[in-house]
This record gives structure tokens, C-alpha cells and sequence, in this order.
């Protein structure tokens, strides 16, 4: 199918209360790790590229292998620029065939990532394009943190609801104590449900949750097999991830799980094989664990059988 809006698939998610997956991809075998196992289990998805994937790649690469293999399968699929920071970028993605994007302003002042996030708006809605912002400082908070520190860092739910109405984004990317990467949390993992529902009953709109890898010990456990020195490392559990779609999140990003994945499988295929150093046979298990990984996390988030 050809690529559809962001706006589309989610809003639908959010009334019916499921969340669709929102995978990074960088490269061919990703991005077909991804539309392979949407399209087996018949799941909408969004394909994302942030400004670094698109510096790697070329933004016309991005654009065209993601077309290409979306026409392929028959399920909704919405490519989306992650973290934009640039109106420039966001533009050239908006030209180029991006169906999504994503202002991330958020370390401005509130007045400065308002009437920024509304720009982008103003523009991207001229050509269907929707628009995802972002409030609050993504960061894991640890147990100790006080509530004036919590409150410094998350996101107002009163503020979030007037940013909704003075944006009129289409989602938005509230931070409730999530972190990108490998190490969320020291202790246990937390998110703050009280805050999303706030947030939840004062904007009205579907939610993204960042920061949304899982990292389960079979997955961490393999990575650590491999070589990689990510012992402490700590996600969000499905089980926190499945509350938060109760509570009005639609996109769940994740990126971290799927390089974990990646490149596990072709680290303990370069020390299993030295021999070999044919590309397509180190790549393409890369590519199957990455399937492996998001077929688990397209059935969590519920999204199977909704295309
Ligand atoms: O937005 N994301 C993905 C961030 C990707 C960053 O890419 P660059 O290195 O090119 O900047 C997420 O929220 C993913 O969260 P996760 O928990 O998977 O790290
Ligand atoms: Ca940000
Ligand atoms: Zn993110």
C-alpha cells in the first residue's frame, strides 16, 4: 500500500485501545525485518528514521526503500521522522515523502516549543503530514528523586493539555519516566501512570511512549553472550508498557531492543564462523532475530490483526 499518515492508524488505536508498534530502521535488512512481520501479522505500523539514520542513509534511500517495500505489503504503513530538531529537516522529510513527523522542542522554554510545534503543524497539515511533539525531559528518575525534581523533569498534564490546544498537534510524547537507550533505571523500572492519566484526560490525543524497549533477560541475556558489556542494563517491561496503553498510548517507540537483537546474532555468528565473510549470511540471521523481536512485540502491544 502506498504510505498512509501517522494521524490515521493511531487515532484508530487510541479509540480501540491498542498501541502500534514505532520500529527505527537504518538500513534494508531492518526495514524489512519490520514490514515483514507487520504484514504477517496483518499490524499497521510506523517505520521511523531519525536525523542520524537519514545522515547515514541518504534522506532519498530512506524515502524510496521505504516506499518500495511498503507498496509490497497490504497493511498501513506511515514512515516518520524521529526527533526532528530542524525545521529544515523536517521540510526536506516533508518534501521528500515523509507521511509523519516529529518536532522535539521540548528542551526549549514552553512558549518556544509551542509556537515552534505550531509551525510545524501549520506546515506539515498543508500536505497531510501529521505531527508528533514532545513535552517534558525524557530521563529515567530514580526512586530517590523528590517530587519537586519529578515535577521539574515530567510533564505538566496542565500544561500538556494547553499545548494541545494551541499546537493542535496530532500526538504528543509526554515524558513520564522513560530514558532512550540500554540503562533506563538503576532500581526498578518506573513510570509514572498517575501522570499519564492526567495527561491522558486533559489532551485527548493519542500518546507516544519513548524509551519504550524492554530489553527481557532472554534478549539481555543473549547480548551478554555476545560480547556486549550491557549487564545492568534495564527497560520498561511490557507488562508497564501494556498499562500505559490503557491509559492513552498509541506509539510505542522502539529502537534499542532491535539493535540489541541485531547485533547479538551477528557477533555470535562472526565468533561461531570466522570463516565467513559472506555479508548475507551474518546479515541475514540479524535480520530474522529482528523479526523474532518485534513479532513479540507487536502481538504485547496488540496491534495484530488491526490492518
Ligand atoms: O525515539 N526513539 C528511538 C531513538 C533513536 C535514536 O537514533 P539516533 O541514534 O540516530 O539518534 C525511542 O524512543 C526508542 O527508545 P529505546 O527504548 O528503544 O531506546
Ligand atoms: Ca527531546
Ligand atoms: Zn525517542
Amino acid at each position: 500500500m502506498p504510505l498512509v499518515p501517522a494521524k490515521n492508524i493511531l487515532i484508530k488505536a487510541y479509540r480501540e485501545g491498542y498501541a502500534i508498534g514505532a520500529f527505527n530502521f537504518v538500513n534494508m535488512e531492518m526495514l524489512q525485518a519490520i514490514l515483514q512481520t507487520a504484514n504477517n501479522l496483518r499490524a499497521p505500523v510506523i517505520i521511523q528514521a531519525s536525523e542520524g539514520a537519514i545522515s547515514y542513509a541518504g534522506l532519498s534511500t530512506i524515502v524510496s526503500m521505504a516506499r518500495t517495500l511498503a507498496g509490497e505489503v497490504d497493511i498501513p504503513v506511515a514512515l516518520h521522522l524521529d526527533h526532528g530538531h530542524k525545521l529544515e529537516t523536517i521540510r526536506a522529510c516533508i518534501q521528500a515523502g515523509f507521511t509523519s513527523v516529529m518536532i522535539d522542542a521540548s528542551h526549549l522554554p514552553y512558549t518556544e516549543n509551542a509556537a515552534l510545534t505550531r509551525q510545524v503543524v501549520e506546515i506539515a497539515h498543508q500536505s497531510g503530514v501529521s505531527v508528533e511533539a514532545e513535552l517534558g525531559r525524557l530521563m529515567g528518575v530514580e526512586d530517590t528523586v523528590s517530587v519537586a525534581e519529578r515535577d521539574a523533569v515530567l510533564v505538566d498534564p496542565e500544561e500538556a493539555g494547553r499545548f494541545v490546544q494551541e499546537t493542535k498537534v496530532d500526538s504528543l510524547a509526554p515524558a513520564v519516566g522513560t530514558s532512550h537507550g540500554a540503562f533506563k533505571y538503576k532500581g526498578a523500572a518506573r513510570l509514572d501512570l498517575e501522570r499519564l492519566k492526567k495527561v491522558k484526560e486533559k489532551t485527548g490525543i493519542p500518546l507516544v511512549l519513548h524509551g519504550a524497549s524492554s530489553i527481557p533477560a532472554d534478549l539481555l541475556q543473549e547480548a551478554v553472550d555476545s560480547g556486549i558489556p550491557v549487564g545492568e542494563a534495564k527497560g520498561v517491561p511490557l507488562e508497564e508498557v501494556q498499562k500505559a496503553i490503557k491509559l492513552g498510548v498509541a506509539k510505542v517507540n522502539i529502537d534499542t531492543d532491535l539493535r540489541l537483537g541485531f547485533v547479538s546474532a551477528m557477533r555470535r555468528i562472526l565468533a561461531e564462523k570466522p570463516e565467513t565473510f559472506d555479508l548475507r549470511k551474518i546479515l541475514g540471521p540479524a535480520r530474522g532475530k529482528v523479526a523474532q523481536i518485534i513479532a513479540d512485540r507487536i502481538q504485547a502491544l496488540g496491534c495484530a490483526n488491526r490492518a
